[in-house]
């Protein structure tokens, strides 16, 4: 299956060295769990190598979905206790199959996205089919649960209540929140830290508020009807953006299946509407993300800005215009820091506040071929590729230096190298 390619053998090994059988763990010691869009996207590369392995990871994380739809962040693994925080921080998780523990929060909803590509990498039209009639509908309920429960004040943006949720866990974006100094309850003790340099990891500051809100959402899972009272109400960009993508792939699977679309013309013209009138931050050319309590812009600038582009919610023109913008203010870095290097906060070590991530220069690559971008996406690609090739596959990069942080033998990457190779842009 490698073939001669040293970069799919080594991807293809990190795959496997972290299959579980039902589902891949992010990494080996890190994240020894079932995380939510890693698993989305991680599908995407065994669908490259073994087309049933990769739904077989769909389907397991399908498994972990709650009673009112949400599809939660973790999935634990009942033989692993050294991760925090645990199952025992989320007692009594409403979750549809007996048994199952997870996390009381959510993730960036690509996954209706995720099981329309790999549908698509299916060579056999009936088999594809059968596996969308398959997963269809808690797809849908995944998706059609922020609408339902995580919206407010009439917009129809999805509002995260867990810097966890926007799975840029500690972006700048968020220091608004950490400055409140919220902290827990109950003592708490990190792993993180232990396994990755601390200066690499998010601050204890940043923890603290993550345990306080892990206190307040486990109090009563029925957030929606509390969202009025969260701590940490925020409308983010990428994840709205992801949310749109999803909606607009799950509708194709429903035009396949002949089945009425999952969200409505209407539905999508108001969500695109109100995405614009709500995000856009003109002098960035960049959309930013919304303080919901506040009521304001949050005035940092981040990747996140660049997911309308994947999410299928700007025109070509804008994409070019934003893309062009952000390599500017980047230059003398690998793209795509994951903050521009002009923000106060740039940090190139610190996990969100500036390295390069792989997934999300996949999801800007993919976003700017759907466009049509062909040659922007093609270079990016390129780009992630010469990263990997040079640094191995790790969970994140100084954008400098090339040098690889965080959790070493990652799956996104190894799973995204694999379809960047074997799927090239299409038309480059
Ligand atoms: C908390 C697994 C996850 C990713 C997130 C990333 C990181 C977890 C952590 O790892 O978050 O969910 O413990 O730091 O921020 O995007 O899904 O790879």
């Amino acid at each position: 299956m490698a073939g001669d390619d040293p970069l799919l053998a080594a991807a293809e090994g990190v795959l496997r060295g972290n299959d579980l059988g039902d589902y891949t763990k992010p990494s080996p010691r890190l994240y020894p769990h079932q995380w939510n869009w890693d698993s989305a996207l991680v599908a995407i590369g065994w669908a490259h190598l073994d087309w049933p392995r990769a739904a077989r990871e769909i389907e397991s994380l399908l498994e972990a979905q709650w009673t009112d739809g949400m599809l939660p962040h973790i999935r634990y693994n009942p033989t692993v206790t050294d991760y925090h925080p645990g199952p025992e921080w989320w007692p009594d998780v409403p979750v549809r199959r007996k048994g199952v523990r997870t996390s009381g929060i959510s993730q960036p909803p690509v996954l209706g996205a995720a099981v329309h590509t790999v549908g698509l990498l299916q060579p056999d039209a009936s088999t594809r089919l059968t596996w969308w009639a398959r997963v269809y509908d808690p797809v849908r309920e995944a998706l059609l649960y922020f609408a339902r429960h995580r919206t407010v004040g009439g917009s129809p943006l999805v509002a995260i209540i867990h810097p966890w949720e926007s799975g840029l866990d500690n972006s700048p974006r968020w220091d608004f929140a950490v400055r409140g100094g919220l902290r827990p309850s109950r003592p708490y003790r990190r792993v993180d830290n232990t396994i990755v340099a601390a200066a690499h990891r998010p601050t204890q500051a940043d923890y603290d508020l993550y345990m306080h809100l892990v206190e307040w959402i486990a109090a009563d899972y029925r957030v929606g009807s509390r969202l009025a009272q969260a701590p940490f109400l925020v409308y983010d960009a990428l994840f709205n953006a992801a949310w749109f993508r999803s909606a607009l792939d799950l509708n194709r699977i429903a035009a396949a299946l002949d089945r009425p679309p999952a969200v409505s013309d209407a539905d999508l013209d108001a969500f695109r509407a109100a995405y614009h009138a709500t995000l856009w931050h003109a002098p960035s050319l960049l959309f930013r993300d919304v303080d919901v309590r506040g009521g304001t812009q949050i005035p940092v600038d981040t990747v996140a800005g660049l997911i309308a582009i994947y999410g299928g919610l700007v025109s070509a023109d804008q994409a070019a215009a934003m893309m062009a913008r952000y390599r500017q203010r980047c230059r003398g870095c690998r793209m795509v820091p994951s903050v521009p290097p002009d923000q106060p906060a740039f940090d190139p070590h610190r996990y969100w506040r500036g390295p390069v991530w792989v997934h999300v220069n996949w999801l800007i690559v993919r976003g700017l071929e759907a466009l049509g971008l062909r040659d922007e996406a093609a270079s990016l690609a390129e780009e992630t590729l010469a990263l990997v090739r040079r640094a191995g596959l790790h969970e994140y990069y100084d954008p400098y230096t090339d040098a690889g942080l965080g959790g070493p033998d990652f799956s996104w990457p190894a799973a995204l190298a694999i379809d960047l190779v074997r799927r090239p842009v299409a038309g480059a």
